[in-house]
């Protein structure tokens, strides 16, 4: 082993390591050249071998070959390390001149919004929300309600059947004998809220399929007043505060007695429009003192307890809140339309 021979290698060496292309060629000419077991290092164990006067020199020389080629490494190193930086940096490039892109906001149906609201308010005056099934039994919807086989009354909600005794809900009544049996005697302040399904002809202001809310209150003392104040204080919450309500007459078989509650005209105050044609009267919802023989179903004792009811199309209430024309626009799902309530 001779000096020449240790230059010879130091030059082919670093032409190696010049010609590395990438990080991996670099580590790899490392690992043959630098590491313990590296061919630099083989020259270190030549030198036991060589005569006692030659060991010095030659020593001396390997040593500056491996500084030599470390020190090289070291800058190699560097600068594939900065190149790949750089190189990283590059594809992150961001133009901060870029006009941004507009994004489109979303909103919340009107439906939703009234219902929203509609939840708050009962919820302020300590109802909870019950949901009861959309595909329900007969026996709910109409027979538990006082509406046996062949009832006249029956022919008041054009309904659709799935079979003989399961049909969609008609109304949010069905779910009153399911809430009193389920909360039992002394519990029931509930509001029943959903989509309910008849087959009607679709027009201005009716659909197929539209949402009410059912109010219903149980208990020994309850009694018409409360009816009353719980449907002026709710009108107050989503009308103003100077609402006012009245109630007229009229019949459900499942509320005796029963009424229809109005709202004074929103458009007119009560002087008398076309909206209103021309009563001052806008028609808000139906209600009642819940039936006795539908408290007994609901597994109350009838003389001893009493309850009101009330239930409330929803579409109806946003067409008057909104001054909206046409019912239809609610599940057309036109987005100029639903940009207006955002
Ligand atoms: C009922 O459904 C009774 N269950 C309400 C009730 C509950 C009375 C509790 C007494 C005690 P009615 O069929 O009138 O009643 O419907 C109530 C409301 O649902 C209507 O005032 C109306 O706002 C809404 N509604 C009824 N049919 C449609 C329809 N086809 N499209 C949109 N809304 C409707």
């Amino acid at each position: 082993m001779s000096q020449a021979d240790l230059d010879a290698y130091r030059l082919a060496a670093i032409d190696e390591l010049e010609s590395a292309a990438d990080k991996s060629a670099i580590d790899a000419w490392y690992r043959k050249h630098l590491s313990s077991s590296g061919q630099a290092n083989q020259f270190k164990r030549q030198i036991g071998k060589l005569p006692p006067e030659e060991r010095r020199g030659f020593g001396q020389a390997v040593n500056e070959v491996v500084k030599n080629l470390q020190d090289i490494y070291d800058n190699r190193h560097k600068e594939s390390e900065a190149a790949a930086l750089a190189q990283r940096l590059a594809g992150e490039k961001v133009d901060v001149t870029l006009p941004s892109r507009q994004r489109r906001r979303g909103g919340l149906h009107p439906l939703t919004q009234t219902l929203r609201e509609i939840y708050q308010v009962f919820l302020g005056m300590g109802f909870t929300v019950y949901e009861s099934p959309h595909v329900e039994l007969d026996y709910f919807n109409f027979e538990a309600l006082n509406m046996p086989p062949h009832h006249p009354a029956r022919d008041m909600q054009d309904t659709f059947y799935v079979n003989e005794s399961v049909l969609l809900r008609t109304h949010t009544s069905a779910g009153q004998i399911r809430a009193m049996q389920k909360l039992g005697p002394g519990s029931v302040r509930v509001i029943l809220p959903g989509l309910c399904y008849r087959n009607e002809d679709v027009t201005t202001r009716s659909e197929m399929q539209f949402h009410q809310v059912e109010g219903l209150l149980v208990g020994p003392d309850v009694r018409m007043s409360d009816l009353k104040g719980v449907l002026l204080q709710f009108a107050r919450a989503l009308f103003g505060e100077d609402q006012a309500i009245r109630l007229r007459g009229s019949y459900f078989p499942f509320t005796e007695p029963s009424v229809e509650v109005d709202i004074r005209c929103t458009l007119c105050g009560g002087e008398g429009c076309r909206m209103c044609k021309y009563t001052g009267w806008l028609e808000l919802l139906g209600a009642g003192l819940v039936h006795p023989t539908v408290l007994e179903n609901g597994g109350y004792d009838a003389t001893k307890n009493r309850g009101i009811a009330f239930g409330m199309g929803v579409e109806r209430i946003v067409l008057l809140r909104h001054g909206i024309k046409d019912i239809r626009q609610f599940f057309r799902n036109d987005s100029r339309f639903l940009a207006n309530f955002r």
